[in-house]
């Protein structure tokens, strides 16, 4: 009997993995996130400390299947919602596949160091993104690169997530060092993120944009209601919470118009979000300490598993 010689097929090889996004609060991770992404998931502000939440934003191609993950930047915890920020952080780095570090070049501290050199230890691939480049001259990125050329970065490269400089050599970096793997998520799948936690962060994304000092540090939004009117058009109700009264004046405004301001770009957003006209209403509601206190950081999503 002749012997049937197997022919070997050649099998497309597919590549995924688990990615964090790491760095000091206010580098660009969100941004740099959005702009991989090609959407805005994340909510950016110059704030630091804008991101609350582990977020997840995926990228499907032929080949392969990058899970983003953001997270809060990293600094000393001084409430209850802190350490739920940093928890978040150390969540997101379990099981990945390899990091991304960010920094941002007009502003290298310390703890930037601190942060690549606790990374060190890890056993996974480590880029180093050196972002907001268009600010800076050559000289100056020059110079960060050589500060962080003996920690063991895997790569360094120099990205400006608003101009896109540097973010398709990030990308392909970042697919050349994935493990083989499963598509994890549907292809057409962008974010883990619910509707609900995306139109209450355009609006705290708003209100960061707008507030001074001390207030956005205290704010949470929590969204109470989505409601189909009719294809056109959708309801929301939303409240936007603060520590005290003196803040709750400042988010009305004189006569509301802040909280006009507010709302009006938020559901521009939210409209083109959701796809349909938004009714958005907002209340503005007083919760003293709600960073310190572990149900009201439930309510507002920011849950401790
Ligand atoms: N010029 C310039 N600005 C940038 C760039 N990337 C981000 N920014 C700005 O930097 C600020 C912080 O950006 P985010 O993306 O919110 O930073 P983050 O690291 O996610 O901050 P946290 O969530 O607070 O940790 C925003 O005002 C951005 O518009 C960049 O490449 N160039
Ligand atoms: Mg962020």
């Amino acid at each position: 009997m002749n012997q049937v010689k197997q022919e070997s097929i050649p099998r497309e090889v597919f590549h995924s993995g688990f990615i964090p996004i790491v760095g000091r609060p206010n580098v660009g991770k969100s941004s740099i996130m959005n702009a991989l992404i090609g959407e805005k998931i994340a909510i950016v502000s110059n704030r630091p400390q804008t991101t609350r939440n582990r977020i997840m934003g995926v990228v499907t191609t032929d080949h392969s299947q990058f899970v983003f993950l953001d997270t809060p930047g990293i600094h000393d915890p001084r409430t209850k919602l802190g350490e739920y920020m940093m928890h978040s952080v150390r969540d997101a780095m379990e099981g990945m596949d390899c990091i991304l570090m960010v920094i941002d070049v007009t502003s290298v501290r310390e703890k930037d160091l601190e942060i690549a050199r606790s990374l060190q230890e890890k056993k996974v691939p480590r880029l180093l993104a050196i972002n907001k480049i268009d600010l800076v001259k050559p000289e100056s990125i020059l110079q960060v690169t050589a500060q962080f050329a003996e920690m063991g970065f895997d790569e360094i490269l120099p990205v400006s997530a608003v101009n896109g400089e540097g973010l398709s050599q990030l990308s392909d970096c970042l697919a050349a060092r994935l493990p083989e793997g499963p598509k994890y998520f549907p292809e057409d799948m962008v974010t883990d993120q619910p509707e609900r936690l995306l139109c209450a962060e355009i609006i705290r994304e708003k209100a960061l944009r707008h507030l001074r000092d001390e207030v956005p540090h205290g704010i949470g939004v929590e969204m109470m209601q989505i409601e189909t009117v009719s294809e056109e058009l959708t309801e929301m109700h939303a409240t936007i919470y603060c520590e005290k009264d003196s803040h709750k004046r400042i988010i009305i405004g004189k006569q509301g118009s802040m909280l006009k301001t507010i709302g009006s770009e938020a559901r521009g957003d939210i409209e083109a979000l959701m796809g349909t006209h938004v009714n958005l209403k907002l209340w503005v509601k007083i919760r003293p300490d709600w960073r310190d206190n572990l149900s009201d950081l439930r309510t507002l999503g920011y849950e401790a598993k």
